[in-house]
């Protein structure tokens, strides 16, 4: 019988707030697969509305996490990234994975770097450069509008889906060597959100979801856990898009109604069931 698939999930531990490795351990561990999380930076709440959150950067102590896992010859079946808590942080990991990941293991790559037009400010272009150079090698990159215009070097126009441009957008993304994008965070009409996606020489999927004139945090982070759990469970990149999607939408259904006291992040564990129900 085969093993557990087992991912390694790079990214920072925000130990209150409900976002990267608190979304992506529960959800890939109810959706049967082994995570690992190695944390980039541990802060006491992520930096979407909190003050006075404490930092602590990995950079050191990842060096010597992945060194101690290359001697106990662990071997892992996918590789997620999300917030880095700097740039030397990639090239640290890049030099890694040849001796960590089996071969022909996918990468999965949520660029975080910004919202809204803007880098977020703990980063510079350099980061954005060495970001672009691990989305070549990445199977399915997860960029929001404005970390899709990052990558590619074109000016961010606002999130309003615009057809030649998406598309235009989807070629150069492509170009950068990602085989699978997924553009996040595309605004149809007012009342209408969701994400455009494309294989490399695939046909365009446009994947809608009801719009809710709120500010949430932690979506891209549930979006990226909720497409993990599809694909390594089988399900084709179309069904894993609408799956993941749908997913997110519930999870905002579900804190709605709780949304004054738990603005910061996904009640997405009342909805864990749907993806238990994808192991076969
Ligand atoms: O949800 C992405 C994310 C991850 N980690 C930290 C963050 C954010 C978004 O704000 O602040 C620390």
């Amino acid at each position: 019988m085969q093993d557990t698939k087992k991912i390694l999930s790079v990214q920072d531990i925000s130990c209150f707030g409900q976002c990267s490795n608190t979304v992506m351990l529960p959800v890939l561990s109810a959706a049967g697969l082994e995570t690992v999380a190695l944390p980039t930076a541990l802060l006491s709440t992520h930096t979407g509305g909190f003050r006075d959150f404490t930092f602590l950067d990995m950079t050191e102590e990842m060096e010597r996490i992945l060194s101690h896992f290359r001697s106990l010859s662990l071997r892992f079946s996918y590789l997620c990234t999300g917030y880095f808590g700097s740039a030397s942080q990639i090239a640290i990991l890049e030099e890694s994975l040849p001796d960590l990941m089996l071969p022909n293991a996918p990468r999965m790559i949520d660029p975080v770097m910004g919202d809204n037009g803007s880098l977020y400010p703990t980063y510079t272009m350099e980061f954005v450069e060495e970001m672009r150079r691990l989305c070549r090698d990445a199977d399915l990159i997860t960029p929001n509008l404005t970390e899709a215009c990052l990558l590619a070097d074109v000016p961010y126009e606002g999130a309003l889906y615009d057809k030649v441009k998406t598309e235009k957008l989807l070629d150069r993304l492509h170009a950068l060597g990602a085989h699978r994008v997924v553009l996040t965070g595309l605004m149809f009409d007012d009342r209408t959100i969701g994400t455009v996606a494309r294989e490399v020489d695939g046909k365009t999927l446009v994947t809608r979801a009801p719009y809710v004139d709120r500010r949430f945090h932690g979506t891209g982070d549930t979006l990226m856990a909720t497409l993990i759990a599809h694909l390594a469970n089988g399900v084709p990149f179309e069904d894993s898009v609408r799956g993941a999607v749908d997913f997110v939408s519930d999870c905002i259904a579900d804190t709605v109604p709780v949304m004054d006291t738990h603005w910061y992040g996904l009640r997405f564990e009342r909805q864990l069931s749907k993806i238990t129900a994808l192991v076969k």
